[in-house]
């Protein structure tokens, strides 16, 4: 049942003491096994006739992406911090890496772009801010770009950084629904700190670019962040079912070590604090009546939130 073996049993002991490990329950333990020994996170395939997308856990709670066309076997790396796992999945799959797409600059996803370029030549590095290591394609918003006979949409959503991109993916004439990775800009019902941005740009982002998209596109973001964006979600919304759900749907999740990754947009505006910044119930919360400042107040306050337990 639970994965790490012998050298994680030895740092969970070293981390809490023998006493507390005996007494601590299969959920807990999983935890302390999964906090130890952060490989035993599980990867997951998303397989659709159209395209697969492979999510490769990565660092503690980063994920990268394999995005593959099924009809050319060209694929694309989203953010890939670890390029030897990259490569892993890559050479598992047989297809033909070709193309990185960079969410943005920060360390935990742009800071493996040097290294695979070097592992493997003639890579196109996409990316929307010149701190971007390895940049050989600048991309703005709305850019189009190809992989293999996959239709790439660069979507700018700066705010988490200035240059932050997400990219939509989409097959022509397919009736699969569409990707969107969304890097630190939307989590599974959260969103990024705002580090070099506005709750404006943040509003402009999340409802009028990301929310726009077609309701069934698939998020894939670039942490595993759930349980506690959700934890936050319902101090903000007590009474929202759809948070209880989530929530409990996603503490299965974790103490299986499975991810809760990809949402669908549709999916996002029903449990999604930031998404659901028109709603009244987040408004009052706020004590705020206008959407932008409600973004502004929530994203203060979740800064400063302690995460409960339970
Ligand atoms: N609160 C984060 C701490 C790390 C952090 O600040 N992460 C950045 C992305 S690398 C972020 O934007 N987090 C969004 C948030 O904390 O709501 C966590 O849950 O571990
Ligand atoms: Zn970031
Ligand atoms: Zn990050």
């Amino acid at each position: 049942m639970l994965g790490g073996g012998w050298r994680s049993l030895g740092t969970a002991l070293a981390a809490l003491g023998t006493g507390a490990l005996l007494r601590a329950g299969p959920a807990q333990l999983r935890a302390v096994f999964l906090h130890t020994e952060h490989e035993q996170r599980k990867s997951k395939t998303v397989a659709q006739v159209d395209m697969k997308v492979e999510l490769l856990p990565a660092l503690t709670d980063n994920y990268m992406y394999l995005l593959i066309d099924e009809e050319t076997k060209e694929a694309a790396i989203v953010d890939p911090v670890q390029p030897q796992k990259v490569l892993d999945a890559v050479k598992k799959h047989g297809v033909k890496l070709t193309t990185v797409l960079t969410t943005h600059h920060h360390w935990d996803h742009a800071g493996g772009n040097e290294k695979l370029v070097k592992m493997e030549t003639g890579l196109r590095v996409y990316g929307g801010d010149s701190r971007v290591g390895a940049l050989t394609q600048k991309v703005s918003h709305l850019t189009s770009l190809k992989v293999g006979s996959l239709n790439v949409k660069c979507l700018c959503t700066p705010c988490h950084t200035s240059g932050h991109i997400c990219y939509y993916v989409t097959k022509p004439n397919s009736s699969e629904p569409p990707a969107v990775f969304t890097g630190d800009t939307l989590f599974v019902a959260g969103c990024g700190k705002f580090f070099e941005g506005t709750p404006e740009e943040m509003y402009r982002a999340l409802i009028e670019i990301l929310g726009s998209l077609e309701p069934e596109t698939r998020v894939y973001c670039g942490h595993e962040y759930t349980i506690n964006n959700l934890k936050f979600a319902r101090h903000v919304e007590p009474n929202n079912v759809a948070i209880q759900e989530k929530l409990a749907w996603a503490k299965a999740k974790y103490d299986s070590g499975e991810p809760t990754i990809p949402s669908t947009i549709a999916e996002e505006f029903t449990y999604n604090p930031f998404m659901r910044v028109r709603e009244k119930t987040v408004q009052q919360h706020a004590g705020e009546t206008d959407p932008i400042r409600t973004m502004g107040a929530i994203r203060k306050e979740k800064d400063n939130f302690r995460v409960p337990k339970d």
